[in-house]
């Protein structure tokens, strides 16, 4: 070995003895030249779910440490980890009759989208939010919360969190509430009796503001949402009409990490692909959906995953579509894109 040899094997060798990594030998790609997110596209079919989600509410009680019934959407492309992409968690919740889940706070915020079901209400910070099929009801990063199901039969929604962001921020706490449940404000949905006629409850397309603090109103009614659309695409006449859900205060996106919205697609949208991650609920109609060149057919009921930059469009006879992304975050610090892909 030529002297030359002889130092650099000590050179690296004194490296990383001190734990230092030369970025010149770092073989793994640290700045792609465009988002490679490990998770791929992928949809959890409905009738899959639901039956497994049943089976679930017979054999599994909703209890303290457990504390959720929740079948997380788990991507393959993340080796195991329980997301359905790298920033975004994804589940269905069910929850049987005459049962409630413990109330429980963490800095993750949280937002249901109900699927099927009624007599159920989830409880944040005192409010109870009623929740029916077609709502969104938000609980906001650190607020208590806890469900709660009068009713006869079972209840199924969809819950998307920001945990994966705020796990990557090593900022993940939580607590329990001293009781199993809170105490519950009357009337019900203060939040809405004081918010919902205080500005709009979304915008056509996607907001363009900022707001640190989430929304003060916590539940946003199906029937509204479906007037939203109805109106915007009698006004457009276009194939694809897009609403987003927002702080009726500020304009912005209902939580500062989660960015909520409700499609409606009747014909053939075309194809556009943004940063960050979003998860699509499926909540009337069916129809397909074309990711980075894979066709996805959908029903109500089911979940899919578009992953950050990859192109997507969908195609419908007339179906509503519920979706979650990370937008936020991304143009709170100024690297949002989204384009139109030919
Ligand atoms: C959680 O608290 C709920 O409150 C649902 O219903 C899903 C997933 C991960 C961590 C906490 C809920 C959750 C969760």
């Amino acid at each position: 070995m030529t002297t030359e040899t002889v130092r650099l094997d000590e050179f690296y060798a004194d490296l990383a003895r001190a734990d230092l990594a030369p970025l010149w030998n770092i073989t793994e790609h640290l700045l792609t030249p465009q988002p490679r997110p490990r998770a791929v596209p992928w949809l959890w079919r409905g009738d899959v779910l639901r039956p497994l989600a049943e089976r679930a509410i017979e054999l599994v009680p909703v209890e303290r440490g457990g504390e959720r019934r929740v079948l997380s959407l788990a991507n393959p492309g993340l080796g195991g980890r329980p997301y359905a992409a790298g920033t975004l968690w994804g589940a269905l919740q069910a929850l049987g009759p005459h049962e409630s889940a413990p109330a429980h706070r963490h800095t993750p915020g949280a937002i249901r989208f109900v699927l099927d079901g009624r007599g159920v209400f989830t409880t944040v910070d005192g409010d109870a939010c009623d929740m029916r099929p077609g709502d969104l009801v938000l609980t906001p990063g650190w607020a208590w919360h806890d469900h709660t199901n009068t009713g006869n039969g079972p209840m199924f929604w969809f819950d998307g969190l920001d945990l994966p962001m705020i796990e990557a921020l090593d900022g993940v706490f939580f607590e329990e509430y001293p009781a199993l449940q809170q105490p519950q404000q009357e009337p019900h949905n203060r939040s809405e009796t004081t918010h919902a006629s205080r500005g709009s409850r979304t915008v056509p397309g996607r907001s363009e503001r900022l707001d640190p603090s989430p929304s003060p109103l916590l539940v946003y009614r199906r029937e509204d949402t479906d007037a939203d659309l109805t109106r915007l695409a009698g006004e457009s006449g276009a194939a694809h009409v897009s609403v987003e859900f927002v702080n009726p205060r500020s304009g912005a996106s209902v939580l500062p990490t989660l960015a909520c919205h409700m499609h409606r697609v009747s014909g053939d949208g075309t194809a556009t692909r943004q940063s960050g991650n979003q998860i699509f609920v499926v909540y009337q109609g069916a129809g397909h959906s074309v990711i980075a060149g894979e066709r996805f057919d959908w029903a109500p009921g089911d979940m899919f995953v578009v992953p950050s930059w990859l192109p997507v469009s969908h195609h419908a006879a007339g179906a509503d579509l519920f979706s979650i992304d990370d937008s936020p975050v991304l143009r709170a610090i100024g690297i949002f894109r989204r384009e139109a892909v030919a």
